[in-house]
């Protein structure tokens, strides 16, 4: 257990739960990581997330927070080094404004769109190609939405950076054409390339095994 009582419960190929570690890990945060298997979940889970049964849960001197974006919130106001948040509640409330949009927009998409096929699938890839283009503004001319260093919307938005291709890959489907959104590229290789990052990743053929099973199981 590391000295600050602090324990993840999460899933290896999970993009929610890789949040928590980036932001554990970004802030120096000794942390104890227990892997759940989410298809036979543990009693601890249960007791831990007994409302949503689901990972990533933080612990935090035995009280467990739930949801990525509220553990993010809970880690940063708790540990105040490496800030991920802005500073100014303005900046605050729109980093919180793209991670919502992201995630309702092209996390889900892209996640319908890999597991159907057919008009289906197109109207996935074109809902979160959309929402894509907004970003696209929003990173333009910037090394992380954060600025100069990653902060909450870069580890809100990662899973784009690592997941997404895999998905695209899984799916058969294209949805970040690099020559449509090459700030969103600039950005995804800037992200990957970051020490902590790049030190914080699942392996890539083991995702891809993984995706095309729950592909398979749920299209
Ligand atoms: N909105 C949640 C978050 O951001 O933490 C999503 C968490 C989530 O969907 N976790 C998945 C899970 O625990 C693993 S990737 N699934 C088990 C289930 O849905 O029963």
């Amino acid at each position: 257990m590391g000295s600050q009582d602090v324990k993840l419960i999460s899933f290896w190929g999970s993009p929610f739960g890789y949040r928590v570690q980036w932001a554990l890990k970004l802030k120096g945060i000794d942390h104890e990581y227990i892997e759940e298997d989410i298809f036979n979940k543990s009693n601890l889970l249960l007791q831990l997330n007994p409302v949503q049964k689901k990972v990533p849960v933080l612990v935090h001197h035995q009280k467990p927070v739930p949801e990525s974006y509220i553990i993010l919130e809970y880690i940063d106001e708790t540990w105040k080094q490496s800030p991920l948040l802005p500073q100014q509640p303005y900046h605050r409330a729109l980093a919180r404004f793209w991670a919502k949009f992201a995630e309702e927009k092209i996390l889900d998409a892209a996640w319908i769109a890999m597991c159907s096929s057919g008009e289906d699938k197109e109207k996935g890839v074109n809902i979160a190609r959309e929402a894509a283009e907004k970003l696209e503004e929003e990173i333009k001319g910037k090394k992380f939405f954060g600025g100069e260093s990653i902060g909450f919307l870069d580890i809100a938005l990662g899973w784009i950076s690592y997941w997404l291709p895999v998905w695209e890959e899984v799916g058969d489907m294209k949805i970040l054409d690099p020559s449509k959104f090459p700030a969103i590229t600039a950005w995804m290789s800037n992200f990957l390339n970051h020490p902590v990052i790049k030190d914080c990743l699942p392996p890539r053929d083991k995702m891809l095994v993984y995706f095309h099973s729950r592909r398979e199981a749920l299209s």
